[in-house]
């Protein structure tokens, strides 16, 4: 578009490598660690344990070299770890996009969720490696890993959307996922592929 001149960055081939979760040429890399997640598991107890045992990496997110500007449109992958902490899977932070705008996430390996709440409704859309999660403008999201395996998935986003994690902490997001116990798959007739997560409000907390 003549209007926008000059560009940040020029035209570029970016490598997407699925079965390595690398994109290249690369950018920043973003690590998340548990001691990052302060505030968001429902048991606390069970967070500061799992921080005095060695302060795991939770996630980790892979830029490519695209900018957070307004009007372009970077990509990154995410990788969420196996896990669970006081029973809650492990997730990334969550995040509202201040300047309401769209987003699309791509399954690349494993099993994880999409959580999405605009401050009133849930939605979950189970995340395998060929599916596209979209999320609307106003939806916050989060992403948690359901399955035993390391889940990835590529992220694209307008670069001037922002990323409020604050509104997460003030709202939640809804629902809370954990790891279905043998007791609560039985009680929810859950005998099939999907059967790893239970759902809780976060009401009541
Ligand atoms: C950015 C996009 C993702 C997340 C990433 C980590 O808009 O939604 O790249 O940043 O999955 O999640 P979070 O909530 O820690 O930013
Ligand atoms: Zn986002």
């Amino acid at each position: 578009m003549s209007e926008y001149s000059p560009l940040p960055v020029p035209p570029m081939s970016i490598r997407f490598d699925p079965a390595a979760g690398t994109l290249s040429p690369e950018g920043p890399t973003l690590t998340r660690r548990m001691s990052d997640l302060e505030g968001l598991f429902r048991d606390r107890a069970a967070w500061e344990q799992a921080v005095a045992d060695g302060d795991p990496v939770v996630y980790s997110v892979v830029s490519s070299q695209v900018p957070e500007v307004d009007r372009e449109l970077p990509q990154s992958i995410t990788t969420i770890q196996p896990g669970a902490t006081g029973g809650e899977l492990w997730m990334t932070k969550g995040h509202q996009h201040p300047n309401h705008q769209g987003e699309i996430y791509l399954g690349i390996s494993g099993r994880g969720g999409l959580l999405m709440f605009d401050g009133a409704e849930t939605r979950w859309v189970e995340m395998t490696p060929g599916t596209i999660g979209y999320m609307p403008p106003g939806w916050a999201h989060r992403s948690i890993n359901i399955g035993s395996e390391p889940y990835s998935f590529l992220a694209v986003y307008p670069g001037g959307a922002g990323h409020d994690y604050g509104w997460v902490l003030e709202h939640g997001m809804g629902l809370r996922v954990l790891a279905a116990t043998d007791d609560n798959t039985a009680a929810n007739g859950n005998t099939g592929t999907d059967t790893g997560v239970e759902f809780v409000a976060y009401s009541g907390d």
